[in-house]
């Protein structure tokens, strides 16, 4: 065909330290799974990629902990978060992993195609190093505060607060995550990009070229970052878990995870390529050929800078034409998290919900955090099946075939004298395929998922029109009913195709219904719903009807709260140990620190950071400006006229761009709450505190 379109879609690989809940799948899987089924059904080439990303710092930790290799580690979840994509139908044509030969051959020969080329600044750095661990501290070794958004618990590479990817070396009050020090500084050489010098091109590629079709977000970060100023990146890290770093002296040394992890996208299709007997080259080195990434909003600045800026660099390879990433799904107000356990796993989603899948499915694309943060919530998960699934969906199909079954022993009946109301829904159902496609196109799910629906919809009103109900009709007007059903067949069997990039286990099991392996096969293509020939023609036998979905009760809703209150439970008992005592001190260095009493004469708070807010201390010696991460514990208001201690001889230090001079003592709650140390409202500023 000629103008059939070829896409090469990833969708981003999963961390392989855990097993996967419903934030990957409504972000990331499900969606970039939509678009792949959609684009196979319209007939484009489709090489829809993903893997286990089994490198990285977390890995090594996780498995240090549990007294394991990383290799066990990443084996055992590999298999997990694999067997999950499975159950959740999650087309993958190959999901493969980093660990694979092939990756590693890619990933190495990319790095050193870019070293040849003189792609990279070669440069002795001091890096954060735990001489008690006897380690650098790369990535997630070491924790400290953002500099941009002054998260306290920043890594060493990004904040997952504000979404900035740093160096180490610019977090604040950074502290080993092995032994808890406070790292020194030490040398070592590293490779790195520079990302300034891609800053023009960056800009004119994005800003410019994809202003119109990427999605607000994305392209929201993607400017900040380019005006904020692009730094160079090292690609390689001092670990002994990753990709060697194939040049000589790199002893210990091995490529950064996220420099290995998007390779991945081409090895895994190398890979699949091969198994297949096709050309891998076709998906990323042809211009006629779309490259999209779906991942999440933490990715973003991978996927549409680094990445970019590395395929540039190696100079064979296409670039992304759309990065349609998502916002985060919190679940009942509060966000996931694997370290607190606050998640709907897939594993035990399926064992509490067997045969299920297509619900999920459902409720993550109907609730999808599209364009902003979204939450997921039980209750609503049961609305929508009883009330849209149920009652909408499963109810209209179930009527059309039970009764085809009753009335004309499942076979699809003539028709005659078509009326214009049964014209007119013909005609209607005909219009679906470019009006749920249109909304795929712009990659909103959501609002393809509704249209679909309201497929359904139009079914139901058709036959509950007052006096029309074909049960009703079947005494007096058999004629009329034929045609009725004939109607509500097509329709049902345009529903059995188009849900199927939404509701693959459904689809299927409506097609078995409708006995689809008795047909032409292009019945089961996208646009076939859109032509003038019967989908179903008259004659066609049916199966008998089956169940599609089930009331979900209010126990098992019950039942998932009760789970979700118990962690809540276990998460308040933990955190309510308190921090051991710290090592002794002396009087001498005690005394050192020149503590005061004094007052908050003003507080604001500091334009987009979360947490810090800017003070004028009267600190008795002088009025001076304090920065402090208080913001979301107090308001400003709260703050003014506040006595507070000061630590009035702490070195200054900018934050933000703000320069601290001095210290507020708060104390912090085990459960993460501030409180200021109050001296009595009655003593004098710049009163010496001992
Ligand atoms: N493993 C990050 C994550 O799971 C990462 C994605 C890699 S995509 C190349 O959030
Ligand atoms: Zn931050």
């Amino acid at each position: 065909m000629s103008d059939q379109k070829r896409f090469t879609i990833t969708a981003a690989l999963p961390y392989t330290n855990g097993p996967v809940h419903i934030g990957h799948l409504a972000g990331v899987y499900v969606p970039a799974d939509i678009y792949a089924r959609y684009q196979r059904m319209k007939g484009s080439d489709v090489a829809f990629i993903c893997g286990s990303d089994e490198h990285g710092v977390p890995i090594t930790i996780k498995a240090k902990k549990e007294g394991i290799t990383p290799q066990e580690l990443v084996n055992r979840y590999h298999k997990i978060i694999g067997d999950s994509f499975k159950e959740f139908g999650i087309s993958f044509d190959n999901y493969s992993r980093t660990s694979a030969p092939v990756h590693h051959e890619t990933a190495s020969a990319f790095f050193t195609k870019l070293y040849n080329d003189g792609k990279f600044i070669e440069q002795v750095t001091e890096q954060l190093y735990d001489p008690e661990a006897d380690q650098f501290l790369a990535d997630r070794f070491v924790v400290g505060t953002c500099p941009k958004c002054g998260n306290t618990e920043s890594y060493g590479d990004q904040c997952e607060k504000c979404g900035t990817s740093h160096n180490g070396t610019d977090l604040i009050d950074p502290k080993s995550a092995i032994t808890g020090n406070t790292p020194e500084l030490k040398e070592t050489k590293h490779w790195f990009l520079p990302l300034d010098e891609y800053s023009d091109w960056l800009n004119e590629w994005i800003v410019e070229g994809h202003s119109k079709d990427w999605k607000a977000n994305v392209l929201g970060q993607v400017k900040s970052w380019i005006t904020d100023g692009l730094h160079p990146r090292a690609v390689t890290r001092d670990l002994d878990w990753g990709i060697p770093v194939p040049v000589n002296g790199a002893d210990g040394k091995v490529l950064y995870v996220w420099f290995d992890a998007p390779i991945g996208y081409i090895s895994a299709t190398k890979e699949w390529a091969a198994r297949e007997g096709k050309n891998w080259e076709d998906y990323w080195k042809n211009d006629d050929t779309s490259l999209l990434h779906f991942i999440g909003k933490d990715n973003i600045v991978f996927h549409c800078i680094i990445f970019p800026a590395m395929l540039k660099a190696h100079g064979d390879f296409i670039l992304p034409e759309n990065v349609p990433a998502n916002e985060f799904l919190n679940l009942e107000d509060d966000k996931i998290s694997t370290s607190r356990n606050w998640a709907v796993w897939l594993h035990e989603y399926l064992a509490d919900f067997p045969g299920q899948q297509d619900v999920l499915r459902y409720v993550l694309t109907a609730n999808a955090p599209e364009t902003k943060d979204n939450n997921f919530t039980w209750k609503d998960f049961q609305a929508r099946n009883n009330n849209e699934l149920v009652a909408n969906l499963g109810n209209f199909v179930n009527r059309v075939i039970v009764l085809t079954n009753k009335y004309y022993d499942g076979i699809v009946p003539e028709t005659a004298n078509l009326t214009e109301r049964d014209q007119k829904v013909l005609d209607q159902i005909k219009t679906f395929p470019k009006s749920i496609g249109d909304s795929l196109d712009r990659y909103r799910f959501r609002e393809a998922l509704q249209e679909l629906m309201n497929l359904s919809s139009i079914g139901n009103k058709y036959i509950a029109e007052e006096g029309l109900e074909p049960w009703k009709l079947a005494k007096t007007d058999p004629e009329q009913v034929k045609n009725i059903m004939y109607v509500c067949i097509q329709i049902t069997t345009a529903l059995a195709v188009l849900s199927e990039p939404f509701l693959p286990h459904t689809s299927e099991k409506l097609k078995n219904i409708l006995c689809f392996s008795a047909l032409d096969a292009e019945t089961a293509g996208w646009s076939r719903v859109a032509g003038d020939e019967a989908l179903l023609p008259s004659g066609h036998k049916i199966n008998k009807s089956e169940l599609l979905f089930s009331k979900i009760e209010d126990e098992q809703i019950q039942a998932q709260l009760d789970k979700l209150e118990a962690t809540k439970t276990a998460n308040a008992a933990e955190k309510l140990t308190l921090m051991p005592q710290k090592d002794e001190t002396n009087y001498d260095d005690f005394m050192k620190m020149d503590l005061r009493v004094g007052e908050i004469l003003t507080a604001e708070k500091m334009p987009k950071a979360d947490k810090l807010m800017v003070m004028t201390v009267d600190t008795g010696i002088d009025k001076r400006t304090i920065v402090s991460g208080i913001a979301q514990h107090y308001t400003a208001e709260e703050l003014v006229g506040r006595k507070v201690t000061v630590l009035v001889n702490l070195a200054p230090r900018k934050l933000r761009g703000v320069e601290s001079q001095g210290m507020i003592l708060l104390a912090e709650d085990p459960d993460g709450k501030l409180v200021f140390v109050n001296p009595d409202d009655a003593s004098v500023n710049g009163a010496v505190i001992a």
